[in-house]
């Protein structure tokens, strides 16, 4: 009787105490996307410091070939922000310059400056955090890039950790 007692306690206290660590987690550590690499002033982009920025939505299909409304903020905003060789600073030897975005699944792309650039390109590149009015699910959020007008959905990587300017060589 003790005994059987005592482990109703203990499985209710992992029940109580086990959820809470894992939203702990999820809210802290992995809220955050880190900027660094070849820009003035690194930085981590969190979900409230998104706010400050334009709002920007995209419309594309995904893998189930559906519509989807992706509200979020132009990736060259965020590089701007950092101090990376955008707009008029985006010549010469900066042309060789490009993205490397990551996942915390290890997944990987990266993007030319040029292609972030709105000089350049119509296309828009964005960090969304909401889609259809909703927050990302857990399996593609908090942040995820998505890429307007192109064809596969492959660059639209989800679960984004990081994003790092680079020189190509
Ligand atoms: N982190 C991460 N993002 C990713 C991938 C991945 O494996 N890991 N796969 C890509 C590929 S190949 C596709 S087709 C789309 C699929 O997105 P969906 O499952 O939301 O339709 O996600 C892209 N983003
Ligand atoms: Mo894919």
């Amino acid at each position: 009787m003790y005994t059987q007692l005592k482990n109703h306690i203990v499985f209710l206290l992992f029940v109580a105490i086990v959820p809470f660590t894992v939203t702990a987690q999820t809210e802290t550590s992995q809220s955050i996307v880190k900027v660094s690499g070849e820009v003035l002033t690194p930085f981590n982009i969190t979900l409230a410091s998104l706010k400050e920025y334009k709002q920007t939505t995209v419309i594309r299909k995904d893998k189930d070939g559906k519509d989807h409304t992706y509200l979020g903020v132009e990736v060259s905003e965020l590089l701007e922000k950092a101090g990376a060789t955008l707009n008029k600073d985006l010549r010469g030897e900066n042309l060789t310059k490009y993205m490397l975005a990551e996942a915390s699944d290890g997944y990987q792309v990266i993007f030319a400056l040029a292609e972030l650039d709105g000089g350049f390109a119509d296309r828009k590149i964005i960090l969304t955090t909401n889609v259809d009015g909703h927050p990302l699910p857990a399996n593609e959020g908090p942040f995820r890039i998505i890429v307007s007008d192109e064809k596969l959905p492959a660059r639209c990587i989800r679960q984004l950790t990081s994003l790092a300017v680079k020189f190509a060589n």
